[in-house]
């Protein structure tokens, strides 16, 4: 097969992806976008699994760049579920005519840097090549699934399924015993959905969560009309916020100045709204110090035990180990109502661990769980896993996935010393791994590329890459800011503690969507200082 020429790759059709391409395109560069799905979507093609839901408040949770979309779109909930979302991102994709750009159904194998001629050859499994000058990935940073490897997998007569791998067309649970292993974000949309459709649910449980309570509601014409109207003045301020969400946190050191009664109102308050304003907009000493997290954590729990009938059961859903906000924080309508039904029955795995797959079930210490279906919600290998998966080899041959494996570095999350013309968009130590409303930075980090590519376009120039001293530099700052925080005390995929062998690192930078946006664009203003131009 002939190589292909072309000037900018765009792995993965996700939420980025797309809007790389439609830059890329209205730059008036030659362009490919391709993912491995059959469909577009990223993250919303894959995670079709039952009850799978946004919590970002929908009008949050959007391309900005175009006054039309923003015009003729209506979302029909504050929370939409995934069908949705996937519909948004094709109505967008129609828009802009984005289709005949993008090659689904090709999973890329290898990236090789070519220093000669300045250019990355890239190749799919199936040996398609395309030599181009820039590489921007788009690959998501939750898009690796991770699944334990429990012995005797083979053995097992029934259904086992990743609930980022679910079938597209649904599967009927209908009447069956049905495992659900993790209890994360995805596991209790899984649990709470599934509880009323199947005969008898397991739930194996290793960390329970603090939970906050979705207020979900559709969205009528009046409040689509209300937000519309905040939107020209949403656009630009959403990106100077704490976690790019429409909530402002309050100054840091005032918490300390309340009385436990006004900082509780504080949090009556964010619990009342329903959304994950109870995590990244009150107050910034929840997720610093150790006296008021715990006066947080202590708030929650109250909440959650109220909901439960069992109060033994309640205690062993209750978190005690780590506080709230440094797991990320899952939002819930009916997961734990879900406990007070017959037909759901929490395991706590955390002592008894799971021991392997029988022929019809688990084996948990000495007890069997029969199962028709066991459903793995048990995460990703985060912010570095999909890129690592591929064999990228910059200058000199090195491997990303080596270099990822020993420590996990970047510059701004945005490029990395030694992958010349390599952006990685959502990738490890830019707010976009974590906090962050995920539309937010993604654009705001597209536009970052875009603008480089321009810069060295318009400057005849070949190549960037980030200096060494500037990604030490970067990785020092993004460390400093974490250890600040409570984030690393708890084991999660934040801190990569879910993947063994993993290099600890807080793999998003905590200092802020604002913060990190107003460092992106001085770097930007500077001429790029701190990276190598050729
Ligand atoms: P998470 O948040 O990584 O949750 C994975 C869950 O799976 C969590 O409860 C884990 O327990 C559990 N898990 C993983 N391995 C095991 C084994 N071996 N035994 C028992 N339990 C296990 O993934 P999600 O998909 O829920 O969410 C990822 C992100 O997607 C989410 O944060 C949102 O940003 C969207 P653990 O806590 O490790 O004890």
């Amino acid at each position: 097969m002939a190589v292909q020429e072309i000037d900018v790759i765009v792995i993965g059709a996700g939420v980025a992806g797309l809007y790389a391409l439609h830059r890329m395109r209205e730059a008036g560069l030659s362009v490919q976008c391709i993912d491995a799905a059959p469909d577009i979507g990223g993250t919303w093609h894959w995670n079709c699994y039952p009850g799978a839901r946004l919590d970002s408040p929908s009008y949050t949770y959007q391309y900005w760049f175009s006054d039309e979309v923003l015009n003729e779109w209506e979302w029909s909930e504050r929370f939409p579920a995934q069908p949705e979302i996937k519909r948004y991102l094709k109505f967008v994709a129609d828009k802009f005519n984005l289709h005949p750009d993008i090659t689904l159904d090709t999973r890329i194998r290898s990236a090789i840097w070519n220093a000669e001629q300045a250019r990355w050859l890239l190749t799919s499994e199936s040996g398609e090549q395309w030599s181009t000058r820039f590489v921007i990935s788009c690959v998501g940073m939750l898009s690796a699934p991770n699944a334990p490897k429990f012995p005797d997998a083979d053995k097992f007569k029934g259904q086992v399924l990743h609930t980022a791998r679910w079938p597209q067309q649904g599967i009927d649970l209908t009447g069956k015993r049905v495992g659900v292993v993790g209890v994360g974000a995805t596991g209790i949309q899984v649990i709470q959905t599934l509880a009323t459709e199947v005969a008898d649910l397991y739930v194996f449980q290793r960390t329970p969560q603090y939970a906050v309570k979705m207020n979900n509601y559709p969205l009528d014409k009046e409040q689509l009309d209300y937000w519309r109207a905040q939107y020209p003045a949403m656009k630009t301020d959403i990106h100077t916020t704490f976690g790019g969400f429409e909530w402002k946190l309050r100054e840091l050191g005032e918490a300390a100045e309340m009385t436990p009664q006004q900082r509780r109102e504080i949090l009556e308050e964010a619990w009342t709204d329903g959304s994950l304003k109870m995590w990244v907009g009150v107050y910034p000493e929840m997720l610093a110090d150790p006296e008021i997290n715990a006066e947080a954590s202590e708030f929650v729990r109250e909440k959650i035990r109220a909901r439960i009938d069992d109060p033994a059961l309640a205690e062993k859903l209750i978190p005690r180990a780590y506080g709230f906000g440094t797991y990320r924080v899952p939002l819930e309508t009916s997961y734990y109502d879900a406990y007070n039904r017959e037909n759901v029955h929490l395991v706590d795995v955390k002592e008894n661990p799971i021991q392997r797959f029988t022929e019809k079930g688990l084996l948990v210490g000495d007890t069997e769980y029969e199962l028709d279906v066991l459903v793995f919600a048990t995460g990703f290998d985060a912010g570095t896993g999909a890129l690592t998966r591929i064999d990228v080899r910059g200058r000199d041959n090195r491997s990303l996935d080596e270099l990822w494996h020993q420590d996990i570095r970047s510059t701004l999350g945005l490029q990395v010393h030694g992958f010349p013309n390599l952006f990685t968009v959502a990738g490890p130590l830019a707010p976009s791994t974590a906090f962050c409303n995920m539309t937010t930075c993604l654009q705001q980090q597209v536009d970052w590329v875009t603008d480089a590519i321009l810069y060295l376009r318009d400057n005849q120039l070949q190549q960037m890459e980030p200096t060494r001293e500037r990604e030490d530099e970067w990785v020092a700052h993004h460390d400093e800011v974490a250890s600040m925080t409570l984030m690393m005390q708890t084991n999660s995929w934040y801190t990569g503690a879910n993947i063994e062998g993993k290099p600890r690192r807080l793999l998003s930078y905590i200092g802020g969507v604002g913060e990190y946006r107003a460092i992106c664009d001085e770097v930007r203003e500077s001429g790029y200082q701190g990276f190598a131009l050729g």
